[in-house]
């Protein structure tokens, strides 16, 4: 039997490259989104290469986590990796002029949402006394940059729930990781500037930022350490990003 990894966020960037790193790396995945058009497209394209279950939930609906967790069938609750990437950033402004809706949207996603699927998957793994949860911070979630003030604490949350699950989870054999990348060129940006593509492809302008497969390349490596390893926390960075603010532009 292959290991089962659960995937969040699957349907773009991050969450993509690594359903198709891991599809040839000989895990069976669920895939997870809320776009079920591309979940299916996916699947579609991986299914030659491993078997594929596809659940489809908006992150933050607490109720529908948690449906869709249980109306998983046996074989596939026995998940071993899960990998918490479903996350995003909305807008840049200041806190005196911020979007409330912004605000509780990214705390609903990034923080409560990861809780939530988190919570359900960590018992299926400590009924089997193993897993390996890998959690996607941010270079947002070790410094603060003008104008980043709500996004960058939801992943200052993810950096102490990581350790926080470090903590709790030990006993059940249970690995936990973090890793924290800066820039990334995926759908983050069109998503922050909110569909504005000009403004989107202006944040990747001028020098090679990391791609989604840097990152999934990243979480092979992590999950295939061995037993007696666990990578705590990882920042991944472009050769020419010293910290958030700081890029070295041609
Ligand atoms: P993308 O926008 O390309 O992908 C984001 C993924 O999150 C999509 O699959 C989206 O699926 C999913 N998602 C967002 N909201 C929800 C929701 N409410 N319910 C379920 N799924 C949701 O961005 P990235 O691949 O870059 O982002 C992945 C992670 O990486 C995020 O946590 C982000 O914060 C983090 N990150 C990104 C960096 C970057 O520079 N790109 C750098 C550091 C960290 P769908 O819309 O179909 O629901
Ligand atoms: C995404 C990286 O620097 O745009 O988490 O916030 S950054």
């Amino acid at each position: 039997m292959k290991k089962i990894g659960l995937i969040t966020g699957a349907t773009s960037g991050i969450g993509k490259a690594t359903a198709k790193l891991l599809a040839e790396n000989n895990y069976d995945l669920i895939i997870t989104g809320r776009r079920k058009e591309r979940l299916e497209e996916l699947k579609a394209d991986l299914e030659d290469k491993c078997n594929i279950y596809i659940l489809n939930f908006d992150i933050r609906n607490k109720t529908e986590v948690y449906n869709s967790i249980d109306s998983l069938p046996t074989k596939w609750q026995n998940i071993n990796i899960l990998i918490n990437n479903a996350g995003l950033a909305l807008g840049l402004g200041t806190i005196q002029n911020g979007d409330e809706n912004d605000w509780e949207q990214m705390i609903d996603t990034n923080v409560k949402g990861l809780l939530y699927i988190t919570k359900k998957v960590s018992n299926l793994m400590i009924k089997n006394k193993t897993g390996h949860i890998v959690n996607i911070g941010s270079i947002a979630g070790k410094e603060v940059y003008p104008n980043g003030n709500v996004y960058c604490a939801t992943k200052h949350s993810v950096d102490a729930l990581n350790k926080a699950m470090r903590i709790d989870l030990l006993e059940y054999n249970i690995k936990v990781t973090a890793i924290n990348p800066g820039m990334v060129d995926t759908e983050f940006s069109l998503v922050r500037f909110k569909g504005d593509k000009e403004k989107a492809d202006n944040v990747y302008n001028g020098f090679t930022p990391l791609f989604a497969k840097d990152i999934a390349d990243t979480i092979l490596f992590v999950i295939t350490r061995p037993a007696n390893v666990n990578i705590n926390d990882l920042l991944i960075m472009p050769s020419v990003q010293a910290s958030a603010t700081i890029i070295n532009k041609e």
